[in-house]
């Protein structure tokens, strides 16, 4: 009981063919899962920016594919010798694998497993095949996840069984998004009670980060932020103060440590700007201070810095997923979801049914467009996070 049927499922997934165009929903076909593989019927999906840099080709992973990694589902069949998840039972895919048995995976702190499929992205399964085909052609995987299809097949070390009363619709925010924020403060800051924190970027990650200083008891929440339209959500979620570096003339790491006494205890950059970063690095405080990087940076943007501003004591780190390791944590996170301790489905601004998930694109684009000299100005000013549902 519990092993595949062998059936090749038909169903609906949204296939890129080409960079800078628009999905096609088309049929395709989902072979059975193979040993230590598991097959899961898609609930419900966010949308990540990452998605959009691979259409817009400043990301790489091979063509055709089909996208999407941040979902949430009910496992449909699962291959031979697959005993951590059943048919039936809710879960999350998770890029970041864990396997369990590799250098990273033992160590107590390491996330990064070494079967992660994103960096040099191979568009197949460990196998070196893929499980989707549409019109006869083989179509690439994503991340290991590709969520944007009404069935996928992944990896069993990159799926997390989660609370079968879990709402997949609000818990897909987990497989990403949520996660990579939350855990930057919580596990890789490790914000402490009472402390000061400074978040630059007030987006669906930056807004995660404030919930995971509060939730670790941070007294002080500064949100740092060009477009004050994002003010009003990062304090419903938890900041205590917001600015936006515009409103000054000194650098913003002057305003921060003036108004801290000193410098921050806990600094996010959560923009993805190399500016930006060195000015969270500044402003914690000399001594003591920690700061996280969140964003990535175009790719081969460089960073330049005084050895001083670290000799004197500050740490400067960064992590992938919030530092968590995958299969560990995100079982977890749900529970702390439905106890309520963060107010994550805060942050879905949108919901569509998956055939819309083009209009869910522009949206995606149309927020970010106001910052782009010469663009549109954004017709949505509270565009946070666009959930697919099936
Ligand atoms: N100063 C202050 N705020 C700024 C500036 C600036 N110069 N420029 C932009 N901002 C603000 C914007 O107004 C916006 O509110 C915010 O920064 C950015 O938010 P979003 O909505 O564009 O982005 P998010 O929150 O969805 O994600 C931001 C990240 C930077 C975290 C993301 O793009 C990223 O790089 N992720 C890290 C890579 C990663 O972990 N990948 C793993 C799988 S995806
Ligand atoms: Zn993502
Ligand atoms: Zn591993």
């Amino acid at each position: 009981m519990g092993w595949s049927h062998n059936r090749v499922i038909k169903c609906k997934a949204a296939v890129l063919w080409e960079l800078k165009k628009p999905f096609a929903i088309e049929e395709v076909e989902v072979a059975p899962p193979k040993a230590h593989e598991v097959r899961i019927k898609m609930v419900a999906t966010g949308i990540c920016r990452t998605d959009d840099h691979i259409i817009a080709g400043s990301l790489f992973a091979p063509l055709p594919l089909v996208l999407g990694h941040e979902g949430a589902g009910i496992v449909e069949s699962v291959g031979e010798g697959v005993t951590s998840v059943r048919p039936g039972d809710k879960v999350i895919p998770v890029f970041l694998p864990q396997c369990g048995k590799c250098k990273v995976c033992k160590h107590p702190e390491g996330n990064l497993c070494l079967k992660i499929d994103v960096f040099k992205p191979s568009g197949t399964m460990q196998d070196g095949t893929t499980r989707f085909t549409c019109r006869g052609k083989p179509i690439n995987h994503f991340m290991g996840t590709s969520t944007f299809s009404q069935y996928t097949v992944v990896q069993e070390c990159a799926v997390a069984k989660i609370n079968a009363a879990s709402p997949l619709d609000k818990v897909c925010l987990i497989g990403c998004g949520f996660s990579t924020g939350y855990g930057s403060a919580t596990k890789v800051a490790k914000v402490t009670p009472g402390s000061t924190c400074a978040v630059f970027g007030l987006g669906g990650v930056g807004l995660s980060v404030v919930m995971g200083c509060k939730a670790a008891g941070a007294a002080r929440i500064i949100g740092i932020d060009i477009n004050k339209d994002k003010f009003a959500k990062a304090q419903e979620v938890g900041a205590t103060e917001c600015i936006s570096p515009r409103d000054f003339q000194k650098p913003i790491e002057e305003v921060l440590k003036e108004m801290s006494g000193g410098g921050v205890d806990f600094s996010f950059e959560v923009i993805g700007r190399i500016d930006t970063m060195m000015s969270a690095l500044m402003c914690c405080q000399a001594s003591y201070g920690v700061s996280v990087i969140v964003g990535a940076a175009p790719n081969s943007e460089m960073l330049s810095l005084n050895p001083m501003l670290l000799l004197t004591g500050r740490t400067w780190k960064g992590a992938l997923f919030g530092g968590f390791k995958s299969n560990d944590s995100v079982p977890k996170l749900v529970e702390d979801f439905m106890a309520k301790k963060f107010p994550m489905d805060s942050l879905i601004s949108h919901v569509l049914p998956f055939e819309k998930i083009n209009e869910g694109f522009e949206l995606l684009r149309s927020g970010k467009s106001k910052f782009m000299p010469g663009n549109l100005v954004c017709k949505d000013k509270e565009i946070i996070r666009t959930v697919l549902t099936f």
